[in-house]
């Protein structure tokens, strides 16, 4: 360590011991750290939508919230828009709001931020940065939060979980000052530090913690029937200017009251939080700049290079709305080049964000000669290592010893393709005729005027090629694969197939690998419905045109999880009032699985999910189960079901159906009761068992819905197979704590809905008008 390096390491201790408040250590991640913060400030309401990788900040508060050590009221949106609409209304009625989300989620809820910032509504928005779709990658990267640079909300970026925690406070104070009345976004890297547990300081002083927040400022709200308002009205010319210009002001004044509330915040806890964080930059003669966590190794490398006598330094915003513009060009105004990394491109633009910004800083100063350089690196989450931190130096060696940028804008860290190199081979692609094996006979009944279905034998089905190709990567015993082969089974002909986001989609493709051996397209879950429509329209009109021939005759199917019926609800609605002529099939495992098993609204009352957990206060869901079945029933498409993998010789029945109403009438929607033994705390091979209790206890029901004829379709009070809720309940880990004495009220409310719904679905079945 360097000697500098060691004044550095001591200053802070010094700071640390000089810190006002009590303080204690934990070794948490920054997810965690944000979930500590929101307990430690006692937020009103958090509304949200998980997402990887920042719904550990949702789910660590659900388990704190179930064991009764926060009083958060926490609102699982159905979507980020969703969310981010709740969050607006509560923070609107004068609440302490916070909300948390990564990636697409940011994008999805994007359209609400600025009204949000329009109408100077503050709350705090944690973004665990990752990288946009498409194509779909989980990892970090910064692409996301670049989106949110012109929304108007206050940006600041946490480098580490230390960070996370003490910015949440900041966030808090800064966005409420009356000067401000802004909005506040909590920027930190996906993974690297959503995930990394380290060692950080959190308030052990109460007290102290009310002094520093304060109360939250009262501004207009509609909850002041006082004093009656208008919240957003409609505005026009010259108005929304001067609206624009004051909020470019309240942006100004954030310049001014950043630094204030992080100096306060710094007397309490000792740790420094400057409005751009400079490393050895005193002397510096080469520099780079980097946003959040890849700053930490570019301090390592500075220190490397010193030993070799290069000076050089390291900058990183910590706010980057307001842009620290001045502090830029101060910093940089003896430098002679730097290398300006983006996690994220804004492409054609020559630059990432950062640096077009950085450059157009420097640009007004006369005094500044600095040589600049525009990398783009680490996207889809690429490690940046400290090998690219000294290359980002080199080259701004380069460019301060000729004076001149050799190349000012290049991706760094990627690989040239290979022009000779072949799709991976795979099992082929399966043609349309050796799918059609007529193992389904259709017929309509002229006189019911409803369809009948022949099955063949289950044993003659093996001989269907399956559209999947084995060696997924779902966890044993998951359902939604026996679900599919089942679907695929009786299917004729040509299938095009839309997965939505979910565990099939994730588990079945991973590029350059493939499990569909028909043409598959998959769509985030909010938009698949309108995405497979609008092929289905373009095929049939194609068609029409001749460009297409008719002969090819494809069925369109849309896969989706439950999950994806929560928030891509709107637009399956859409597809069904507009009645294209397409499937959309629903396995419903009863949450959001792949993302780790977060409530879904078809989630049942009272399961454990990792939003809503189990503990001293609280025992599971608090709502029951959405009817998605009916609801598509009342948009009176020709054709609904229910199935379950369970009964295949029903399910197959059911989609041979399906596909005949789906070619020659209209949309058709199918609810699949699917297995999911990991997150049902479930032995692997006890679906049969379990599904059928489900059943048995009329929790689920089989049926149909032709042309809003109800029929069902397996009656266990017909077969005295009827049995309490209660038989089901006991057969699964995530429900096994309803079974104790202290929830026997929880167990009565499932039974009793559960009855009320099957009453009204006989009812619907005897009466043929209803
Ligand atoms: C806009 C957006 N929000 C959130 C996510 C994260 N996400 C992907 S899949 C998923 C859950 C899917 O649940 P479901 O549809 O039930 O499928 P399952 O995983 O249970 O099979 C979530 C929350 C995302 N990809 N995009
Ligand atoms: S989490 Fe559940 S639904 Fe997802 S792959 Fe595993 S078993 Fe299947
Ligand atoms: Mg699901």
């Amino acid at each position: 360590m360097t000697t500098q390096v060691l004044e550095v390491a001591s200053h802070a201790a010094e700071l640390r011991a000089s810190g006002s408040v009590r303080q204690k250590l934990e070794f948490r991640s920054g997810n965690e750290a944000a979930a500590l913060a929101a307990r430690d400030i006692g937020f009103h309401v958090m509304g949200y939508f998980p997402i990887t990788p920042s719904t550990e900040v949702a789910e660590n508060l659900s388990k704190m919230q179930a064991e009764g050590e926060h009083e958060i009221v926490m609102v699982a949106g159905d979507g980020e828009h969703g969310a981010a609409g709740i969050c607006y209304g509560a923070a609107l009625g004068g609440g302490r709001v916070l909300n948390a989300t990564s990636s697409q989620g940011l994008l999805y809820a994007l359209e609400q931020l600025p009204v949000q910032a329009g109408t100077r509504v503050p709350m705090v928005l944690n973004i665990a940065a990752r990288a946009i779709s498409g194509p779909l990658d989980i990892r970090g990267d910064h692409s996301d939060i670049y989106y949110a640079l012109n929304t108007g909300w206050i940006l600041l970026c946490a480098r580490d979980p230390q960070a996370v925690y003490d910015l949440n406070f900041a966030a808090v104070k800064i966005g409420e000052h009356p000067d401000v009345r802004l909005p506040v976004l909590v920027a930190y890297d996906g993974f690297f530090t959503s995930h990394q547990k380290r060692r950080i300081q959190v308030f052990d002083d109460a007290d102290a913690l009310r002094k520093f927040l304060g109360k939250r400022p009262e501004f207009p709200s509609p909850l002041d029937t006082e004093h009656p308002a208008t919240f957003g009205p409609y505005m026009n010319d010259p108005d929304l200017i001067n609206n624009k210009v004051q909020l470019s002001q309240a942006m100004e004044a954030a310049r001014r009251v950043i630094p204030e509330v992080l100096a306060e915040l710094e007397k309490m806890t000792g740790r420094h939080y400057p409005m751009l964080d400079a490393y050895r930059m005193e002397d510096a003669e080469v520099a780079t700049i980097l946003i959040n966590s890849a700053a930490e190794t570019a301090k390592e490398t500075a220190d490397e290079l010193r030993l070799k006598a290069v000076k050089a330094g390291v900058l990183s915003p910590n706010v980057l709305r307001p842009f620290p513009a001045e502090e830029f060009r101060r910093a940089l105004r003896r430098v002679k080049a730097v290398t300006i990394g983006d996690r994220a491109d804004s492409y054609g633009a020559g630059g990432g964000n950062l640096s077009l910004e950085v450059r157009a800083a420097l640009q007004i100063d006369p005094q500044n000669h600095t040589q600049a350089l525009s990398r783009i690196y680490g996207l889809g989450g690429k490690d940046f290592y400290a090998a690219d931190a000294e290359q980002f130096f080199e080259q701004a060696v380069a460019a301060a010893r000729s004076g001149t940028v050799a190349e000012a804008f290049a991706y760094h860290g990627a690989t040239a393709g290979r022009p000779d190199s072949k799709a991976r081979a795979g099992l082929p692609p399966l043609p349309a005729a050796e799918l059609s094996r007529g193992m389904a006979h259709v017929h309509r009944d002229e006189a019911s005027g409803r369809l009948k279905v022949e099955l063949e034998p289950l044993w003659k089905m093996t001989q269907v090629p399956s559209r999947i190709a084995p060696g997924h990567g779902a966890c044993p015993g998951c359902g939604a694969f026996p679900t599919l082969h089942q679907v695929y089974n009786v299917l004729e002909g040509d299938v095009v197939v839309l997965f939505q986001t979910g565990c099939a989609m994730v588990v079945t493709t991973g590029y350059p690998s493939t499990a569909h051996r028909i043409n598959y397209i998959h769509n985030l879950f909010q938009n698949g419905a309108a995405t497979l429509a609008g092929l289905v329209e373009i095929y049939h009109e194609r068609v029409r045109r001749g460009e297409l021939p008719a002969s090819q005759d494809i069925t369109f199917v849309m896969i989706s999880g439950d999950g994806g019926m929560d928030i891509g609800m709107g637009a399956a609605l859409g597809a069904a009032h507009r009645n294209h002529r397409m499937m959309i099939l629903e396995y419903d495992n009863q949450g959001y699985m792949n993302t780790g098993a977060q409530l879904s609204y078809s989630t049942p009352f009272g399961h454990r999910t990792s939003t809503s957990e189990v503990g001293k206060i609280l025992p599971g869901k608090r709502y029951h189960h959405k009817d998605t079945a009916q609801i598509f029933a009342a948009c009176h498409v020709p054709y609904v079901f229910t199935a379950s993998e369970g009964y295949p010789e029903d399910l197959m029945r059911k989609v041979a159906k399906a596909q005949w109403y789906a070619k020659n009438e209209g949309l058709v929607y199918g609810k699949i009761l699917s297995y999911c033994p990991l997150n049902w705390r479930t032995a692997d091979d006890a679906a049969q068992p379990v599904l059928q209790a489900a059943i048995d206890s009329c929790f689920f029901p089989l049926y149909e819905i032709e042309h809003g004829h109800t029929t069902l379709t397996y009656d266990p009070e017909a077969t005295t197979r009827r049995c309490p809720v209660s038989e089901w309940l006991k057969l699964m880990g995530k429900t096994r704590h309803l079974l104790t004495p202290g929830n026997t009220e929880i167990v009565a409310g499932i039974q009793a809905e559960t009855d009320r719904r099957w009453a009204r679905l006989k009812a619907m079945h005897e009466h043929p008008d209803l």
